[in-house]
């Protein structure tokens, strides 16, 4: 029996083992036991134990690159670092052919995404995106865009006046293939204001996700932890993407994203501290229990750092990210790690972890790559073999 096997001294776990052993979903009052439980152990294993039956030993990685066009932000959000007037110091705005020129710097055959997302410039028109969008499609035909959050999206339809799915429409249309899954922070409205209180609520975020997986567009969805939220809040945020997912089946991947304080104004709420490995092995495991219709629970190295992430793979986590050639957001907000990571040494991890490395593009398609050619910059000439 799995709970003799976890040995708890957390009695709380034994009718939640007893649900997952079945296979049953857990409801709103399992998830704050499991955030609230001492037992990491029990919990991560009884993550892995869900994760092994979906993946087994299957781990994915892409080969991305992150675009930031720009980070003039009219919101001013206590959590972020990134976002900047546009007159202050250290403010950029890419015009579209720089924007290209990003794209290409450090260009390989092996990159299949870019992920692009930026602040909510104030003059910046609706075209502009759309323009960059397609420009990147015209000269990167078979790399896929991953573009713009919610948050993005809902700024376009009162800057162009446009409807969320006439946004969409014209988005995808210029080359957009799937969303990612930021800006969704925590739902819970009181916790919600007090961390960026100038952003679109729950019901927009849910909204615009809800509209691209009614126009056959897949997202990813994140939770950002580590700031003022309770248990409850975070378990409030699963339940809701949940019940999306029930509805719509368009979410991939989740993402809990630990929160950075260095030089946020929410920082000073918290005392600048730092997240425990304890609370983002937590945060992985419990969204890999609660999440049970989501195909892929991600461990962002950037943020969580290589080492963390790597375990990570053990407590309910699939999915490694990329090797992410320059990151802007988090690295304003203090973090440390490396901006690239090369695909052996993703695989690497995966493989000192007991997984097997697959090589997926946005859409978990796997990407056959068997040996690295010679001017892959991200990687190195060594064959690959994975699973897939
Ligand atoms: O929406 C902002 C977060 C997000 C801070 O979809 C911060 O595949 C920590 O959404 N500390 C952007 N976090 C990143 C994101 C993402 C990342 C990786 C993969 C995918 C995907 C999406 O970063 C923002 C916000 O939630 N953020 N400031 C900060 N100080």
């Amino acid at each position: 029996m799995l709970f003799d096997r976890l040995n708890s001294e957390d009695t709380a776990l034994l009718p939640i083992t007893e649900k997952v052993l079945a296979g049953e979903r857990l409801t709103f009052e399992d998830g704050v036991a499991l955030f609230r439980s001492p037992d990491l152990l029990a919990v991560g294993y009884l993550a892995h134990h869900v994760r092994q039956k979906r993946h087994g030993r299957r781990t994915y990685f892409n080969v991305n690159r992150h675009i930031n066009p720009t980070n003039v932000c009219v919101a001013s959000c206590r959590l972020c670092a990134f976002g900047r007037k546009p007159d202050a110091a250290g403010a950029y705005t890419m015009d579209l052919e720089g924007a290209f020129r990003t794209a290409g710097q450090g260009w390989t055959e092996a990159i299949t995404e870019f992920h692009i997302v930026g602040g909510l410039h104030p003059e910046l028109p609706f075209s502009y995106y759309v323009d960059l969008i397609r420009g990147l499609k015209e000269r990167f035909p078979t790399v896929h865009l991953k573009a713009f959050t919610a948050v993005e999206v809902a700024y376009y339809t009162r800057i162009a006046r446009l409807s969320v799915k006439e946004v969409l429409e014209r988005l995808k249309e210029a080359g957009l293939g799937s969303l990612p899954g930021g800006g969704a922070e925590i739902f819970a409205p009181a916790t919600r204001r007090k961390i960026c209180d100038h952003k679109i609520g729950a019901a927009m975020w849910l909204r615009v996700h809800r509209t691209a997986h009614q126009m056959g567009l897949h997202s990813n969805a994140t939770m950002l932890y580590g700031h003022v939220e309770s248990d409850e809040d975070r378990v409030d945020h699963l339940i809701r993407l949940r019940e999306l997912q029930d509805e719509t089946h368009g979410f991939q991947a989740f993402i809990p994203l630990k929160f950075h304080p260095d030089h946020t104004e929410l920082g000073k709420d918290t005392g600048y501290r730092d997240t425990t490995g304890f609370t983002d092995l937590k945060n992985v495991a419990v969204a890999r229990l609660l999440l049970d219709n989501f195909p892929h629970i991600k461990a962002y190295w950037i943020m969580m750092t290589a080492r963390v992430a790597q375990v990570a793979l053990r407590f309910g986590a699939d999915d490694l990210d990329g090797t992410v050639v320059e990151e802007k957001i988090y690295h304003d907000a203090g973090a440390t790690t490396p901006q690239v990571m090369t695909r052996p040494q993703l695989v690497r991890l995966i493989r000192e972890a007991g997984q097997e490395p697959c090589e997926r593009d946005t859409l978990y398609r796997p990407v056959v790559r068997p040996i690295c050619s010679q001017d892959d910059s991200v990687g190195d000439s060594a064959p690959i073999k994975t699973l897939c």
